[in-house]
């Protein structure tokens, strides 16, 4: 076996990936993502109160902090048949929206930026210059000489003093990054307000749900109350405070993420025709205004695009069985019926087998299980789920506020529609989707002030809480649109206890291995091809893996030392 570039851990993400690299020269023929991590909450769900799995499940992951809240509830209100209030469905639309907004905000900023953006070149920056640069853009506040100056005094303290601290170890200088100094001075001082930001706006989730991360969730409705006859309801306080949140939400993203967006695109257009991916994408869909189960009622419309074809949008039918089935082949885990199995998630199996090296190793053995995650299909083929797939099903389905933003995005940066199936297409739509979903927070917001006017308060559905009154088997599926994309939720109920949990997690779509029939997840496919100025400092592979937003803590959702019977791993 020819020795492989590897890249491990990939930085800048949630959780614990490794990829590796086939080369020939500077191209990377072939590319393999690895989950290193493994966790165990399906596991430790069986037996519980279904009542209970939302707060369990939720703790997959710190970063999405709400959606496995979501899903779960979503999984139990289906199985029992639970129809929730208008309200709390508002309510959740307005939770889900605003974790978009943190989540992607940050993910821009934080964690993606510093591949576009050298922050040592930004000390060169002249700071009047850079207040031009900012005017020129957007009306946001911060854009003064004396602000950009004051930025850039930090910034230099921090390097004189060989302290670059969350910026140390950055490949600055790398003949890769594209930006003039006062550009890369304006992105850092937007990461540095976007910090400050990211605490304000997190009080929506704090309002509507008590706590940020992972706020409180109910099956049957939201936890918390409008009734003003019931402790720490929400009240007109807390509502206008909501509404100065989505206005603080708004500022950011039309005065700096979504100018910012378009400004640094706009020095790596060629970015636009790399990192393509397998070409098909699907979508759950999201944000009901009906029913939880009603597809036709969503903003997200459901549905699949195969091979790059927006003529075309297929059914996806997620009571079928046989369309979303999980594949262990290449991945550390058995299946009771051996090679080629797929099984769907209401049989999902979850049976660790670590086949891999012992370690420390230089290479994985790809010729056998390589990764803890497993490999999810749709009638066999590989997707892509995420922001793209989202605005590519809005866009084709005729959304017009969809297709405007695409459009103006596409004349603004001088490219084709083909370019959106790239690493730039995949980051400025996550920009542009949160865009849409801002837009609507505020209507929901409307209209949950309009109902409690009109004297309707209800928050919650109590007719089946109580266990006894539910039947001896049942089962049911919590679907959403996580910011990382498509997420389901899967619980078998017995005896009103938890028999079976599965889940599956958009960044297993993603970065998911091989299947059987050796077609590649969508990280190994994107990279397939890249070309590296330099292979010492792999800058290229980490744009195109971090425009997925990658997060293993979800893909790999299981837990720590405490589980050690089960989760016993052996390692030969
Ligand atoms: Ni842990 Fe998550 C999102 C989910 S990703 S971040 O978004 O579900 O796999
Ligand atoms: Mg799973």
């Amino acid at each position: 076996m020819s020795k492989r570039l590897v890249v491990d851990p990939i930085t800048r993400i949630e959780g614990h990936l490794r990829v590796e690299a086939q080369m020939q020269g500077n191209t990377i023929a072939e590319a393999y993502s690895s989950g290193t991590m493994v966790r165990g909450i399906e596991i430790i769900l069986r037996g519980r109160d279904p009542r209970d799995a939302w707060a369990f499940a939720q703790r997959i992951c710190g970063v999405c902090t709400l959606v496995h809240g979501i899903a779960s509830v979503r999984a139990v209100e289906d199985a029992l048949n639970y129809k929730i209030p208008a309200n709390a469905q508002l309510i959740r639309n307005l939770m889900i929206a605003a974790q978009y907004v943190h989540d992607h905000v940050m993910h821009f900023y934080h964690l993606h930026a510093l591949d576009w953006v050298d922050v040592v070149s930004a000390l060169s920056a002249d700071p009047a210059a850079t207040s031009a640069l900012a005017s020129s853009l957007s009306n946001y506040p911060r854009s003064s000489p004396g602000y950009f100056s004051d930025v850039k005094k930090k910034l230099k303290t921090f390097v004189d003093q060989g302290q670059l601290g969350i910026f140390a170890n950055g490949y600055w200088g790398h003949s890769a990054y594209k930006l003039p100094p006062e550009a890369n001075l304006m992105a850092v001082a937007h990461y540095l307000d976007a910090l400050e930001w990211q605490r304000d706006v997190v009080q929506l989730h704090t309002i509507f749900g008590g706590k940020n991360p992972h706020p409180n969730f109910l099956v049957g409705g939201v936890a918390c109350s409008l009734d003003p006859n019931s402790d720490g309801a929400i009240n007109i306080q807390t509502l206008s405070k909501i509404s100065e949140v989505i206005t603080k939400m708004e500022d950011f993203v039309n005065l700096a993420y979504l100018p910012d967006t378009l400004a640094i695109a706009g020095f790596y257009k060629e970015w636009g025709a790399i990192g393509e991916g397998v070409g098909n994408f699907l979508t759950y869909g999201d944000f009901p205004t009906g029913d939880t189960n009603d597809a036709s009622t969503f903003l997200v419309p459901r549905g699949v695009i195969l091979d790059r074809d927006l003529s075309t949008i297929h059914d996806v039918d997620l009571d079928e069985e046989s369309q979303i089935q999980e594949f262990v082949d290449h991945s550390w885990y058995d299946y009771k019926g051996g090679a080629g199995t797929g099984l769907h998630p209401y049989k999902g199996e979850t049976e660790l087998n670590y086949t891999g090296p012992k370690p420390p190793y230089e290479q994985l053995d790809v010729n056998g299980g390589y990764s803890w995650l497993k490999s999810p299909r749709w009638k066999g083929k590989a997707m892509e789920v995420g922001p793209l797939s989202r605005m590519l099903m809005m866009y084709a389905s005729g959304n017009n506020h969809a297709q405007e933003l695409v459009n103006y995005t596409l004349k603004t940066l001088d490219v084709p529609v083909a370019a959106l199936f790239s690493t730039l297409g995949r980051t400025a739509a996550r920009t542009l989707e949160t865009k849409i979903y801002l837009d609507f927070m505020r209507g929901w917001y409307n209209q949950l002030v309009a109902n409690i006017k009109a004297g309707d308060l209800d928050t919650h559905n109590d007719a089946l809480w109580d266990p006894k009154t539910w039947p001896k088997k049942a089962q049911g599926a919590g679907y959403m649109e996580a910011p990382r994309g498509a997420l389901g939720h899967w619980i078998v109920i017995e005896d009103q206890k938890i028999a079976n949990y599965q889940a599956v997690v958009p960044t297993t779509w993603n970065a998911g291995p091989r299947d059987l029939h050796g077609q590649a997840g969508p990280y190994e496919a994107a990279l397939k091809g890249h070309v590296l100025a330099n292979p010492e400092q792999p800058l290229e592979i980490l744009r195109t893996i971090h425009s997925f937003d990658p997060c293993i803590a979800c893909a790999v959702h299981l837990t720590g030392d405490d589980g050690e019977e089960m989760l016993q791993i052996n390692v030969t």
